[in-house]
């Protein structure tokens, strides 16, 4: 389908033909478009805790000795880090479920370090089966055969397309037996090098051939009445046949949910495989991809319009129902540059997933690559995100309960105020955190919307990213570590925010942060955290052990209006300072327990 914005107001939708089905959702406000639309194409998925922390990849770490290097150098630069990724490099001959048996000879021993140092690690998938390996040595194609799933041209011959391992068949996930393969392959490839989650690229399904290495017949789905302006021209270009036979249909009307075909697969075959939340990336998406996988915006360029265009770009995804989204932080294509890098690394902490990645020529742009000045401000970006987890992961358990938006529009929140209606170069999470980033090169101030229907300018050098709480709210965190391990066992602490009228209201979810379906079996702890005269009592609502043994180790009161003669916790005398802001540390509460932190004035 191709959408015209017209001037007019108007769109004008013109569509190929096929299977077109339209609902209109009445709202009436923004918040509740979404949650009609999501009760349509269901709820996002409960992405696991780790999933949240920061992910390094890039195209070109060729050998697991360089790729332990990288890890290495993180830990050593005392950056967070909590998943790194190999992009094609460790396959052998470019060959999925296969590894080099040179270069990433001993990839089963290096996951298994980085599990023992409680990190994860993610490999790249292309759906794309070799057809071209001497027979009996490549089972996935092997077995593929015998099976029968792959796609069939029009003449009910296998399709053969071209991608990186050379001539491949697509595997036709909308049949049954082919997941079925699928897992299986997932099986045995995990039972060599336990992978923790899965990169499924290249499944529009893209191929370096138009069509197949025959090209396509000349029929109406191949050339109908009208093509939209795809690239290429036609649509088959950069792809299979549109007459290719698939379990379900032509492919002409199943090609745009080749990835969600893939992702609903992976999603499946991999909870089997693990018994343990799922964690699989793609790059093609259509309504409802949520529910099985995160996704990443594609080959952008290292450059500030592009990191400008990646707000909008995340935003949408969250109105779409996927909430686990991001772009490649520092930019794919091109070289980056130390600023640029920088003041990506700020705004990708507030992407919900956050992911490094680079393209094989380019530049290096791992954060331990920079001058010491830059790295400091992408290692305080990272904490200011890691101490943040516990907010974002409740959000996505809103997300996931209730189709919440976590990355959410200006918009949503305030439906009634027009001047937030175009706003696209600041964000939320939640309703309750402001972020504020800066995208032009050489800016050492940025433009801060304030609800009231004011601009502020606010001073922001290199070091800063501006984020703002709202008035009302409580933030659960937690002080960082070098990964979610680590920082899950850590204190938490709160960032209250008092109303004009001295209240505020915040929440926790907490489970173990990668079982299946805690809350649909209640296997969780779900605390609320009120504030109003003068104290901050906590509610733990539900509690299934997941908390026991953490702490409150503080807490930050914005909106005290002058400095407490004591503070008491618990009823017990606490340490605190007050400069505009009450800070009560060296606490030491129970999370599993009421608690009660109180201010005399
Ligand atoms: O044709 O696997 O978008 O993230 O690094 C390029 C190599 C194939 C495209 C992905 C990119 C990935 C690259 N892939």
């Amino acid at each position: 389908v191709e959408v015209m914005l017209q001037p007019t107001p108007a769109l004008t939708w013109v569509s190929t033909g096929g299977i077109l089905d339209l609902y209109i959702f009445l709202g009436p406000n923004p918040q509740s478009v979404i949650r009609q639309y999501l009760q349509v194409i269901g709820y996002p998925t409960m992405p696991p805790y780790w999933s949240l922390g920061f992910h390094l990849c890039r195209w070109g770490y060729t050998t697991t000795t360089t790729t332990r290097k990288v890890v290495e150098r993180m830990h050593n630069a005392s950056f967070p880090l909590d998943v790194q990724w190999n992009d094609l490099d460790y396959a052998d001959k470019r060959r999925i479920f296969t590894y080099d048996p040179w270069r990433f000879g001993d990839l089963p021993q290096m996951v298994k370090e980085f599990h023992e140092r409680g990190m994860k690690y993610i490999l790249i998938l292309d759906p794309g089966i070799s057809s071209t390996s001497p027979s009996g040595t490549y089972p996935p194609f092997d077995h593929g055969l015998k099976r029968d799933v792959f796609i069939k041209n029009a003449t009910g011959n296998i399709l053969i397309g071209k991608v990186w391992p050379g001539p491949t068949a697509f595997p036709d996930f909308t049949y049954p037996e082919t997941r079925k393969w699928w897992e299986d392959c997932i099986r045995d490839f995990h039972s060599k090098v336990p992978v923790d989650g899965l990169w499924i690229d290249m499944n529009e399904p893209a191929s370096f051939v138009q069509g197949s290495v025959e090209g396509c017949p000349d029929n109406d789905l191949e050339n109908p009445p009208y093509t939209p302006r795809v690239v290429g021209g036609q649509l088959n270009s950069g792809t299979i046949c549109m007459s290719a036979q698939q379990n379900l249909s032509t492919h002409y009307n199943l090609h745009n949910m080749y990835g969600l075909a893939e992702a609903y697969a992976t999603n499946r075959a991999f909870t089997n495989v693990l018994g343990k939340r799922p964690f699989v990336l793609s790059r093609s998406s259509y309504p409802s991809i949520g529910r099985y996988s995160a996704v990443w915006t594609g080959d952008v360029r290292s450059d500030w319009e592009q990191l400008r265009f990646s707000i909008p770009a995340v935003l949408q995804f969250s109105l779409f129902g996927v909430p686990l989204v991001g772009a490649d932080i520092c930019g794919f294509g091109g070289n980056t540059t130390e600023e640029l890098c920088v003041r990506w690394m700020q705004l990708g902490a507030f992407y919900p997933f956050m992911r490094n990645h680079n393209d094989k020529p380019n530049a290096p742009q791992e954060p331990y690559v920079f001058g010491q000045k830059a790295q400091a401000a992408m290692r305080s970006a990272l904490n200011l995100r890691y101490s943040l987890l516990p907010f974002l992961y409740t959000l996505f358990h809103h997300a996931h309960t209730s189709a919440d938006t976590v990355a959410r529009p200006l918009f949503m929140e305030f439906p009634t105020d027009p001047n937030c209606q175009t706003i696209d170069r600041q964000f939320l999470w939640g309703s309750s955190l402001l972020i504020s980033p800066v995208l032009e090169e050489g800016a050492v101030d940025h433009l801060f919307f304030f609800s009231l229907g004011q601009y502020l300018l606010l001073p922001a050098p290199l070091d800063t990213i501006n984020v703002h709480v709202k008035e009302g709210h409580i933030i659960p965190q937690q002080e960082p570590a070098l990964t979610t391990t680590a920082s899950r066992r850590n204190p938490f602490f709160l960032t209250v925010a008092l109303s004009a009228g001295g209240w505020a209201w915040g929440d926790l979810f907490w489970d173990d942060g990668e079982s299946l379906d805690t809350y649909e079996m209640g296997n969780y702890c779900y605390v609320t955290f009120i504030a109003g005269e003068s104290q901050i009592v906590s509610d733990p609502l539900r509690l299934n052990g997941a908390l026991d043994g953490l702490i409150l180790g503080g807490l930050q009161v914005f909106g005290v209006p002058s400095s407490p003669h004591y503070v008491l916790a618990n009823g017990d005398f606490s340490v605190c300072f007050f400069t505009q802001v009450l800070t009560v540390t060296s606490l030491a509460l129970p999370m599993s327990e009421v608690f009660t932190v109180q201010w005399a004035l």
